[in-house]
């Protein structure tokens, strides 16, 4: 049965290309994520080989350009890559995210012709597999008060310290690491797997995110070359213009997972009879789907929008924080209140309710918490910093 979720039309907003590159993720997505991630997800285990597939499909930097083995696509195309890889799950989208906007993004952004060359190739194929180091056991919404920090040494800094909580950190290759320098000035540098005195242990116990590994990365004297550094970016404006790439993915991923629990719903409460009809025939569970069905539209919109600024260089900061955040929201509330339209069989792993809601709870505390884009959102009203 075809369940109509584009409620106002915006595929008429896309070109042939968006719909084709949708069209051949949701396809990867079918054969590829949906068959298997239950399993994975139970078990806490990787999909295997899922960097080089993603890489295969053109899902890794998508907006790098082709020079730098990207796809050279627009930002909608990302977006609908986000929503349509998370509508498999929010694992899957993550490290995706995380290898294109946070390793990615700031290789192309800030480094030298050299490094770019070096690993774009190999991190947009999937051969290598990237991190992102900033939030610290310290210090989390708070990343300027990050203790990590290095030493010049002439050709090369001795780095120390600890990063916590970094997606795909135990699996990774290389690192992209935001450390202070000895002024306290924030730099950015690139850490590989191998160099003595760095190690990434595993985040056991995850009940979240669980078909993909969470980590540390801790920095015991390592001694990093300086053609590892970026050389230009100074200051928080480095990695928080990575965070603007991912948050602007993560408001379009979660539609995807949105769309999975929408469409689910809506199958069920169809077949399922009680007292002598369908579910779908209450007026309480129409009113959920119907709420559902605008909140997913009303994040469309956000979004399609939020992407043409973002084509254009217009989206700032605070419009990007409004999106994650309203968007992740929508995205919890309908895996919560459609888990509910299944009764008990929403708590089963057969349907994908409860896997989305409990990825969410990751989502909508990483990339910036919910409060954190609320005043964020503050700031940029009333000018006034309320975070300290
Ligand atoms: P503040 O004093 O406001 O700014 C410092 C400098 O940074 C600039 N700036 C930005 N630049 C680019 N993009 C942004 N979004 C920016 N926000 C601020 C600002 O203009 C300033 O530049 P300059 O030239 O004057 O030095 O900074 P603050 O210390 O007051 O912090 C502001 C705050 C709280 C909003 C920021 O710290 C923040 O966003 N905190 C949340 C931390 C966070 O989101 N961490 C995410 C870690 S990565 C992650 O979670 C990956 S999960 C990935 C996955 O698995 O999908
Ligand atoms: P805290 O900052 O301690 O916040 C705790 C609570 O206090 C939150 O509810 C927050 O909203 C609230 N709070 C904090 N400050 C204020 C304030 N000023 N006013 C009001 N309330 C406030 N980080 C990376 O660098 N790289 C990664 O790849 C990465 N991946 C992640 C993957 C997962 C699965 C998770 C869970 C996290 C990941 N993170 C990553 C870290 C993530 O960005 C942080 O968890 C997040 O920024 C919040 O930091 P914290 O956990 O230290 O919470």
């Amino acid at each position: 049965m075809q369940i109509n979720t584009d409620y106002y039309q915006i595929d008429d907003l896309l070109t042939e290309e968006h719909k084709m590159v949708r069209g051949a993720v949701r396809d990867f997505v079918n054969q590829e994520i949906k068959p298997v991630i239950d399993q994975h997800a139970h078990d806490h285990t990787d999909i295997p080989d899922l960097m080089k597939k993603l890489g295969a499909i053109g899902a890794l930097g998508p907006y790098i350009p082709e020079k730098y083995g990207g796809a050279g696509l627009d930002q909608i195309s990302y977006g609908l890559i986000m929503q349509e890889l998370e509508a498999g799950d929010s694992a899957v989208r993550s490290s995706a995210s995380v290898q294109s906007s946070l390793v990615m993004f700031p290789i192309h952004q800030y480094a030298t012709e050299e490094q770019k060359m070096k690993w774009l190739p190999k991190l947009a194929s999937g051969e290598l597999i990237g991190c992102f180091g900033l939030t610290e056991p310290n210090h989390g919404s708070n990343p300027a008060g990050m203790e990590t920090k290095f030493v010049d040494k002439g050709d090369h800094v001795v780095l120390n310290g600890a990063k916590m909580w970094i997606t795909n950190s135990p699996i990774a290759d290389i690192a992209v690491v935001w450390a202070k320098d000895e002024e306290g000035v924030v730099r950015g540098m690139v850490v590989e797997r191998g160099m003595e005195g760095f190690t990434t242990p595993e985040t056991h116990n995850k009940w979240s995110l669980r078909a993909s590994k969470t980590g540390e990365l801790v920095f015991e004297n390592v001694k990093v070359p300086k053609e590892n550094l970026f050389p230009d970016i100074k200051g928080l404006k480095g990695p928080l213009s990575c965070l603007n790439s991912a948050r602007y993915g993560i408001s379009w991923g979660v539609i995807g997972a949105a769309i999975d629990c929408y469409e689910t719903a809506v199958k069920y409460s169809l077949e399922r009879t009680q007292f002598g009809k369908p579910l779908a025939g209450f007026q309480l569970q129409q009113k959920k789907l119907a709420e559902f069905l605008t909140e997913i539209t009303k994040a469309q919109l956000l979004c399609w929008r939020l992407g043409t600024l973002k084509n254009e260089d217009k989206a700032s900061p605070a419009q990007i924080s409004m999106a994650k955040r309203n968007n992740v929201k929508m995205a919890i509330d309908i895996a919560r209140e459609s888990r509910q339209i299944l009764g008990g069989m929403g708590i089963v792993g057969d349907y994908p309710m409860m896997r989305h809601a409990a990825n969410l709870e990751s989502v909508i505390t990483y990339e910036g918490t919910h409060d954190v884009h609320l005043l964020i959102t503050g700031m940029d009203i009333t000018g006034i910093n309320a975070f300290g």
